[in-house]
């Protein structure tokens, strides 16, 4: 997979040159340039910005650099526009990181995943200029992005969270690819808790079903726990389990849980 970020701070970037993501490149796995966009001004101060047309605070990121950046990034190809049904499979895609975008999440991860060729461009100030956005459309796949509900400065700590997410999912990048299976965000249930020795800590015990050697009732115990740990934190995720993922035992435990609290409530 070959990966582009332009950015006009591409040293908030350096990160990436390091573990999991440094030795999947090592390993060929992972192609990653990072570049300046500044590199494409023509002017001495190398402007990237300017007044927000209709007035209002902050600035916006000029289109003209974002052209040229992209036009070196897409390269061969991406010269002629390409409307959406004709686009080949391999066409790059374009994230734009910000916080009106559609929300990241584990399944964006794995479609991401599955392309050659991802480009993220991380904006400043106030954003950047719309019409770059609908310029490149019409020559790659655009995905204006957020990584949650809240507000950063840039797009760069985003795109940090995004290639990790994307690239532990690419084969070969990690080590033992069954611990991919059952972590929190891939069936839709949170992951159950993990303990290792001692048995006994500062007084809190390892729950004792994880010594006893009974497979069955280890993996039961733990299915448990992720209901229950789902149903008390992120509500929101059981309600959007597809029909068919909770079994009658699933749906018991669940019940159960409702029942306690019933009892437990004041008044
Ligand atoms: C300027 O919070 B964010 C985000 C914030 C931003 C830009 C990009 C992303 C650009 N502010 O996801």
């Amino acid at each position: 997979m070959r990966l582009d970020v332009l950015s006009i701070f591409p040293e908030y970037l350096s990160p990436l040159q390091l573990s999991l993501i440094g030795r999947a490149q090592e390993k060929g796995l992972l192609d990653l340039g990072v570049h300046d966009l500044r590199d494409w001004t023509h002017d001495r101060h190398r402007t990237v910005d300017d007044t927000p047309y209709g007035g209002g605070a902050g600035m916006v990121m000029k289109p003209e650099p974002w052209g040229e950046a992209l036009d070196h990034v897409l390269g061969a190809g991406a010269e002629a526009p390409v409307a959406s049904h004709a686009r080949p499979p391999a066409a790059p895609v374009l994230i734009v990181p910000s916080p009106a975008g559609e929300v990241f999440t584990q399944a964006t991860a794995r479609e991401l995943a599955a392309r050659e060729h991802l480009v993220f461009a991380c904006g400043r100030y106030e954003g950047i200029d719309h019409r770059v956005i609908d310029w490149a459309a019409e020559r790659a796949e655009v995905r204006m992005v957020s990584i949650g509900d809240y507000v950063l400065n840039g797009g760069e700590v985003a795109v940090m969270v995004m290639v990790e997410a994307i690239a532990r999912l690419l084969p070969g990048v990690i080590g033992n690819p069954e611990s991919l299976d059952e972590e929190s965000h891939e069936d839709g249930l949170l992951e159950y808790p993990v303990y290792t020795k001692p048995a006994e800590w500062r007084g809190h015990e390892v729950p004792p079903v994880l010594l006893s050697g009974d497979h069955g009732k280890v993996a039961r115990w733990r299915r448990d726990e992720r209901l229950r740990r789902t149903a008390r934190v992120r509500p929101d995720l059981l309600a959007a389990l597809p029909a068919g993922v909770l079994d009658a035992h699933d749906r018991r435990v669940l019940a159960a849980l409702t029942e306690e609290r019933e009892e437990t409530a004041p008044g």
